[in-house]
């Protein structure tokens, strides 16, 4: 039998290998992406530091949900997963009102199905954390759906239990963060099934590649809100004046700098 971990798929930043029938060796690289493009720029460490990440909120949540982790290697950007049947849905949460929430709810007063109250402003916290599932699209953007279609694709069963231990998670995790002046606006989660049907947490997890942090003593709701670590790539490519299609540009050392001390 061979050792050569055979590639299975790749993310815009990660890429995932299978080493045998059950696991498969998660890599993060220090790529970083802005306006959903990719830039030829790596910032190093990101990949180890997201990885720490995820594997601290894995280890903190362990009592809420079962997670896909089973070791980190010496190299700090390599974990090996459990190998799962994944859910077909993003699991997203949002505590605050931002990025497509917002979109769709200046479009229809709706997000995925949940009326909110009238006259929310951009950044404004919800009067409670709401399940916003989302279709895994294999190009372009993820699009938001109601929880018939959503059910529909996962089943009701595992659909009510992924919402509640959603939501769970993202209640545990914001208030931790809080505690500690950050804000979790909102959360992308992604789940699979283990061989004997129990839902397992998997992918990135509470990491600021699928997660809004905000620093919360500069909050102020009316607009949007700084990104806690992407924040100099996006002044430097708006200053730029670059149209946010690919190619990226490069980054200087200020900037590279900058992002790698968040
Ligand atoms: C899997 N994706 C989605 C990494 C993330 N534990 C698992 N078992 C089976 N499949 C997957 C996982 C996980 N995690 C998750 N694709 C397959 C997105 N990928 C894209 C590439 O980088």
């Amino acid at each position: 039998m061979s050792d050569a971990a055979v590639h299975v798929g790749s993310g815009k930043v990660r890429e995932l290998y299978a080493l045998d029938d059950d696991r498969l060796l998660l890599v993060a690289s220090d790529r970083i992406s802005t306006f959903d493009v990719v830039l030829p720029t790596p910032i190093p460490d990101k990949g180890r530091v997201l990885t720490g990440l995820s594997a601290f909120w894995f280890a903190r949540t362990r009592e809420l949900v079962p997670n896909h982790l089973l070791a980190l290697h010496d190299d700090g950007r390599s974990t090996e997963c459990r190998r799962l049947e994944m859910l077909p849905i993003e699991c997203v949460v949002r505590g605050y009102i931002t990025g497509s929430g917002w979109k769709d709810y200046r479009a229809t007063g709706e997000v995925c199905g949940h009326a909110l109250p009238e006259g929310l402003v951009e950044s404004q916290q919800l009067p409670q954390p709401i399940f916003t599932p989302a279709t895994k699209a294999q190009t372009g953007h993820d699009e938001n759906i109601d929880r018939e279609t959503a059910a529909g694709l996962v089943g009701a069963e595992r659909f009510a239990e992924v919402e509640r231990i959603a939501l769970e998670l993202y209640g545990w995790v914001s208030d931790h963060a809080r505690a500690r002046g950050i804000i979790l606006a909102d959360t992308k989660l992604e789940f699979g099934v283990d061989p004997q049907g129990r839902l397992v947490l998997g992918d990135e997890a509470f990491t600021p590649d699928s997660s809004r942090f905000w620093p919360a003593d500069s909050y102020a709701p009316g607009g949007p809100q700084p990104s806690f670590d992407k924040q100099f790539v996006r002044d430097y490519c708006e200053e730029l004046g670059w149209d946010k299609t690919a190619p990226g540009p490069e980054l200087p050392d200020d900037v590279v700098a900058g992002t790698r001390a968040c």
